[in-house]
This record gives C-alpha cells, sequence and structure tokens, in this order.
C-alpha cells in the first residue's frame, strides 16, 4: 500500500531504527516506547491486522512467531517480554499493517 507508513519503513522511505531484518519481515523501535524496550516486528508484505491474514499467509506468521523470541533474545530480554498485536479500531489498532509489539526490559503489569 503506497501511503502506508510501515510499508515505507521496509523499504527504507522513512527512517526507523531498525534492529533486525530479514527477507519476510523487519523489526524496529517504537518511536513512543511504553517500555525500556519497545519494538515493533512487521511483515515486508502489507497485511492490515489478523482479520486480513489468508492461508497463504502460514508460513509469514509461523515465520514471524518463531522470529520474535530470537530477537527478544538478541535485545537481551532474558527475563521475559510481552507480544501484543492490535487488531481493528476497538482493539486500539492506529496502525493498519501488521505488527507485533514487543514490550520488555522491565517488570510489566498483569493484564
Ligand atoms: P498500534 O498497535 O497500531 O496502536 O501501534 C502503533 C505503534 O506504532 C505505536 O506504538 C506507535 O508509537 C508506533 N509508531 C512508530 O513506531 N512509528 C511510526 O512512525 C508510527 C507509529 I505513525
Amino acid at each position: 500500500m503506497s501511503d502506508c507508513i510501515f510499508c515505507k519503513i521496509t523499504k527504507g522511505e522513512i527512517p526507523a531504527e531498525i534492529v533486525y531484518e530479514d527477507e519476510h519481515c523487519i523489526a524496529f523501535r517504537d518511536i513512543q516506547p511504553k517500555a525500556p524496550v519497545h519494538l515493533l516486528v512487521i511483515p515486508r508484505k502489507h497485511v492490515a491486522n489478523l482479520d486480513d491474514l489468508t492461508d497463504d499467509d502460514r508460513d509469514l506468521i509461523s515465520h514471524m512467531m518463531l522470529t520474535i523470541p530470537r530477537i527478544a533474545r538478541q535485545q537481551g530480554l532474558n527475563e521475559g517480554y510481552r507480544t501484543v498485536t492490535n487488531n481493528g479500531e476497538g482493539g486500539g489498532q492506529e496502525v493498519f499493517h501488521l505488527h507485533f509489539h514487543i514490550l520488555g526490559g522491565g517488570r510489566l503489569h498483569h493484564l
């Protein structure tokens, strides 16, 4: 999607502090961190949110789920971390390009 800000980040058209990237996804620091470490993991492919996934995205989503703990380890989140995805406006989603928040670096409140 040409006007999607996260697509622009994947293409390097908008700067972001990228901490991880591979063929399918990238991770960068959230510009308004809600924890000492706050990263967003996004697919390179434009997918709006979980509702937008199809059976064709099985490998992609599986890859992202397996990559999240690797990124967390790489960032030194050895005491644990939280992974969240907001889905739809009612779920608090503001950017409509699928992203998994990784929050850690301190003790998080219970949900
Ligand atoms: P949400 O799950 O859609 O509410 O989260 C969007 C997040 O994207 C939010 O935490 C923003 O601070 C973050 N963000 C960003 O890191 N860089 C940006 O250019 C924009 C939003 I726009």
